[in-house]
């Protein structure tokens, strides 16, 4: 079961969505919000009871939107061996905090994105106008409940300036967060944690139409449990509207290689399906 948000035409009231098929199926009027369903007990039933009879849409004329409403985004890093490898070349004098990041029981944690700082499937993802080395973070997001449970999934982009980050750690907040340095969707699927233990997760990087690179990883490859990632992330504070956890990148493009604008991301993950977003400079 595939929730979407989505718009029609011209009119911008944000509406929330079942997809099937080709189809989107209604869910209730434009107040519904996502955080209502997904705070349910039984989200699926929810989703179940409001869709029938709901009015079909054809897929091809709903805008569809980031899957948020007024959920915070936060990202893990170093979850993942490639990462790890990545920021001990990138930040020679800080290489040994990735090592040991990497192996301790508590994992790095950050603050990514408000919701307005979040693009969805065809909107722009941003390169910061003050950064020389630029890199889409392809991972699988976990949508938590405010009652700290994994409800569902969706595709993340941790959009990063590693040149800001190498230069030095305490430069993270300004290599991770700024306008349009997140994108989500294209919907969230309901599931559990079980579901996709050992999922592909693909990156394409495609350039004035050729593919210039293309990476491939597998969520069995993080060091990290989902679990206990949202349990870190729930200790000692709270959720109201639930969260959305960006799990850590196993692709790195190669050191040589900068997002540029007009640059179109795409993040595939098994059962998520593609999220494809045009890069823009500045
Ligand atoms: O420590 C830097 C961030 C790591 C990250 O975003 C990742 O591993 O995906
Ligand atoms: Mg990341």
């Amino acid at each position: 079961m595939r929730l979407v948000k989505y718009a029609l035409g011209a009119d911008p009231t944000p509406r929330v969505g079942l997809f099937e098929g080709d189809e989107v199926v209604a869910l209730g009027s434009g107040e519904l919000r996502l955080s209502t369903l997904l705070h349910d007990d039984d989200p699926a039933s929810a989703v179940r009871g409001l869709s029938a009879g709901a009015e079909r849409l054809p897929l091809a004329t709903v805008r569809l939107l980031a899957p948020i409403d007024r959920q915070e985004v936060w990202g893990a890093g170093v979850t993942y061996e490639r990462s790890k490898k990545a920021r001990e070349e990138e930040s020679e004098r800080a290489a040994t905090f990735y090592d040991l990041v990497y192996r301790a029981e508590r994992p790095e944690l950050f603050f990514k994105a408000t919701p307005h700082r979040v693009v969805g499937p065809g909107e722009s993802i941003r390169i910061r106008r003050d950064a020389r080395w630029t890199v889409p973070e392809p991972e699988l997001a976990l949508v938590v409940s405010s009652r700290m449970r994994i409800v569902g999934f969706t595709i993340g982009d941790d959009v990063s300036s590693r040149d800001i980050e190498g230069e030095n750690p305490l430069y993270l907040p300004q290599a991770k967060v700024y306008d349009g340095c997140c994108a989500l969707g294209p919907g969230i699927l309901l599931a559990t944690a079980d579901d996709f233990r050992d999922r592909s997760i693909r990156l394409e990087i495609v350039r004035g139409g050729s593919r210039i690179f293309e990476g491939e990883t597998s969520t069995a490859r993080m060091a990290r449990r989902f679990e206990d990632l949202v349990a870190w992330l729930g200790r000692d504070q709270t959720f109201p509207d639930g969260v959305i956890l960006l799990t850590g990148t196993g692709i790195v493009p190669p050191d040589d290689f900068t997002l540029e604008s007009g640059d179109v991301v795409r993040i595939d993950i098994e059962g998520l399906g593609t999220l494809e977003t045009p890069a823009v400079l500045g």
